[in-house]
Formats: structure tokens, sequence, C-alpha cells
């Protein structure tokens, strides 16, 4: 077999290598939302060409406040849309809009601009096992 053969196989192979781990492996950008003082899960959201983080793991027991912080003047993420709750918002340009949700069942809540084109989710894990009782 020619040298060159191989190589084009091996770049082959490595480029689906890729795909593979970039799709299905790697980890995607996550976050865990903090507890404030509040009570609330206090969750900042950064928008720019996306959500960032754009999958947001949150805790089912208590309420929820999202902020959304619109980084660019580019029209596509003007508007926030959250279809499950029938919740929109406009999102100005260096402004931070919260979204304030209830306690969330367990499931996922997808978010996106208006035409669908930046998508984000919410992700509400199972409730946590009750914590033992330390007397108090
Ligand atoms: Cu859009």
């Amino acid at each position: 077999m020619a040298t060159d053969v191989i190589f084009v196989n091996l770049g082959a192979l490595a480029a689906i290598a890729w795909i593979v781990w970039y799709f299905w492996l790697s980890e995607k950008p996550q976050a865990v939302a903090a507890l404030g003082e509040s009570g609330f899960q206090e969750v900042y959201v950064r928008v720019r060409g996306g959500y960032d983080p754009d999958r947001i793991v949150l805790s089912p027991d208590r309420p929820v406040r999202l902020h959304f912080n619109r980084q660019e003047t580019a029209s596509c993420s003007e508007m926030l849309l959250f279809p499950d709750f029938d919740i929109s918002r406009r999102l100005p340009t260096d402004e931070t809009v919260t979204v304030e949700l209830d306690p969330l069942a367990p499931g996922e809540y997808d978010f996106a601009c208006q035409m669908g084109m930046l998508k984000g989710k919410l992700v509400v894990s199972e409730s946590e096992p009750a914590a033992a009782p330390d007397g108090s």
C-alpha cells in the first residue's frame, strides 16, 4: 500500500475520532446552581453567541433566580424564551435580567432565543435524600 494512502486513512480516522469525542464524549459547559443567602438557587448566565453555561443543574427543593447578562448587540439573542413556563423576556445589551422560577419538578426544561438558534437547558435533579436529623 502506498504511504500516502495510509496517511489519508489515518487523517480520516483522526477526524472521526475527534467528532465522536466532541459531540458525545466531551464535557459540555455545565453549572450547578449556587445557593444564595436568599434561599434561591442563583445562576449567572452570560449571553454572547450562546448561553454560558448552557446546561444548568438545579435541585428541586428551592426557588430559582437566573440572571442573564447579554453582552452583545446581535438581535438573535435579544429575546429569551422558556416555553415550558410561558415566560419570555427581552434582554437589553449590557443589562442583567433576572428570571425567577418556583421550585421545579425533576426533569429537563429548555430555554432558547426567539428563533431557537441559541439553546440552553435546566436540568432539575431528583430530590436529595433527607438529611439525617441533627437533633436541633
Ligand atoms: Cu436567535
